[in-house]
């Protein structure tokens, strides 16, 4: 086993890596910003070194400054959690000329997922369903235009280079294709230096749902179930629950087996995500993400098996330590990602200062985060404050679960979306499962935001009111879930 590993990243995920590494006896080396001098994280580690200031291009992404402190520290390993270098092939490339281990998958793969017509193509040829499209990148506009009235209107134009979204087009005549093409095109040249586009049948109201899988460097690969993911806003998912309401067993074996032989043939090792979209009790496959995911406790949930812990093992050179069939779901999970922004203005970001917190615990209950009172949400990194994570013995404890965490949090000196969580979990809809990508707009969900706020506005005055006082009388009135007062409403 490796004896020292950095951990290139930050907040809750570096935490959540350093965890696994201290249960596998491994020392773990810390990297921050300037922004980052006092978090939680650079604590937790061992040993921690200052890499540049607060803008990740400087720090997070300073490949340079990052080896010189992996090689002065000694680590062997490093693990690049999510977002920042994690699916940046050169970075594991470079791992690779510096004879340290990423941890991941191989660069060449990250690469071939990175190329999403490369990915759409292997996964077909593996047997995996998918859109209807082009299989190459759009070169002339008339042969798009044949193939678009082949597949039928409407249709999307994706970068290939792209994936969460950026830049795509939904093309609903073939008047508005050329346009659509070239707009594409130039943002895909502008985002990702690369203008390759491609065209796929455009699937009204699809919902999210991404399998888990492992594999290691034998061969050996198995699939952790799947997550479902439609709750999103702007391609940023807010809630996930594993399984997923939709899944049948049959269905889940299909898939699961299909893919499971697809990341095998295309040689692939450590954790990795396949994206479904599921419409009209179809799955077709999207892309692969070739990372360890925000969203992965719902699956260590829901499966027992610690994903951080199977992928510093794998890329040690361990086989997996579960076979298929020691998966099955054991009741259900949900995630709520809590974030400083605000749902009643467009969910902008609302960094600032934790002047209360407190998160909930209890039975059944997760908390993933790197925060405390007094910290400081940076506008310079994303907003999540916490990854807040429940389970039942089955959907409906769940959510009463999720409904009861909700209400024990204390967050005072920051907006948050504590309250469009609250709303999506009394919600009809959302309890019955019927979920779309487009769950928020179709149910109105920002018109029960605001009521829920509106409802809990008296509690969150009383709350601000009472940080003049003790601790003991904050925490005597738990039910004053004051998660909707501004900065400048608070006294201390
Ligand atoms: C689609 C689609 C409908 N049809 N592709 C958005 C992010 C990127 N990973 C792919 N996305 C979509 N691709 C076809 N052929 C709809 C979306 C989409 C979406 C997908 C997942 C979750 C939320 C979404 C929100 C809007 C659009």
């Amino acid at each position: 086993m490796f004896r020292k590993v950095l951990v290139a990243n930050r907040g809750e995920i570096a935490i959540r890596i350093m965890r696994a590494c201290r249960e596998l006896g491994i020392r773990t080396v810390g990297v921050y910003s300037e922004a980052d001098r006092n978090a939680l994280f650079a604590k937790y580690a061992e040993e921690s070194f200052f890499i540049g200031p607060a803008p990740a291009p400087q720090s997070y992404l300073n490949m340079d400054a990052i080896f010189e402190v992996a090689h002065a520290a000694g680590a062997e390993a490093i693990h690049p959690g999510y977002g920042f270098l994690a699916e940046n092939s050169d970075f594991a490339k470079r791992c690779e000329k510096e004879g340290i281990t990423f941890i991941g998958p191989p660069c060449d793969v990250i690469d071939a997922m990175g190329d999403k017509i490369a990915a759409r193509k292997s996964m077909k040829a593996a047997g995996l369903p998918v859109v209807p499209g082009t299989e190459e990148g759009i070169r002339d506009v008339n042969r798009a235009i044949s193939t678009a009235e082949d597949i039928g209107y409407p249709v999307i134009i994706k970068a290939s280079a792209g994936g969460g979204g950026i830049g795509m087009r939904i093309v609903r005549s073939p008047d508005e294709l050329a346009h659509a093409i070239e707009s594409a095109q130039s943002v895909a040249k502008s985002t990702f230096g690369d203008s390759t586009v491609y065209m796929e049948k455009y699937l009204e109201e699809p919902r999210h749902i991404e399998f888990q899988i492992l594999a290691d460097s034998e061969g050996n690969a198995i699939h952790l179930l799947e997550r479902e993911c439609s709750i999103q806003r702007r391609h940023q998912k807010l809630i996930e629950e594993a399984p997923s309401p939709v899944m049948t067993p049959e269905m889940r074996k299909e898939i699961g087996d299909t893919a499971i032989e697809a990341v095998r043939s295309i040689g692939y090792s450590n954790a990795g995500t396949l994206e479904f979209l599921y419409s009209k009790g179809r799955f077709y496959f999207l892309e692969m993400n070739t990372r360890l995911q925000v969203e992965h406790p719902i699956t260590e949930t829901v499966t027992g098996v610690d994903i951080v812990k199977e992928q510093i093992q794998i890329a040690c050179g361990a086989r997996l330590s579960y076979t298929q069939e020691e998966i099955s779901p054991r009741g259900w999970a949900i995630e709520c990602r809590i974030n400083a922004e605000d749902p009643l203005n467009n969910f902008v970001p609302a960094p600032g200062k934790l002047r209360r917190y407190r998160s909930p615990g209890g039975p059944g209950v997760r908390v993933d985060s790197g925060v405390h009172t007094g910290y400081t949400i940076s506008p310079f990194y994303d907003s999540l404050i916490s990854k807040l994570t429940v389970s039942g013995r089955d959907r409906k404890e769940a959510i009463a679960r999720m409904q009861r965490a909700l209400y024990e949090y204390i967050i005072v000196g920051v907006i948050t979306n504590i309250p469009f969580h609250k709303a999506v979990m009394g919600n009809a809809n959302f309890r019955k499962g019927n979920l779309s990508t487009h769950f928020i707009d179709n149910n109105n969900i920002i018109a029960e935001v605001a009521r829920v706020v509106e409802a809990e506005k008296e509690k969150g005055a009383t709350l601000a009111s009472a940080l003049g006082a003790e601790d003991r009388k904050v925490a005597a009135i738990t039910a004053a879930v004051a998660t909707y007062i501004s900065a400048d409403k608070i006294q201390k």
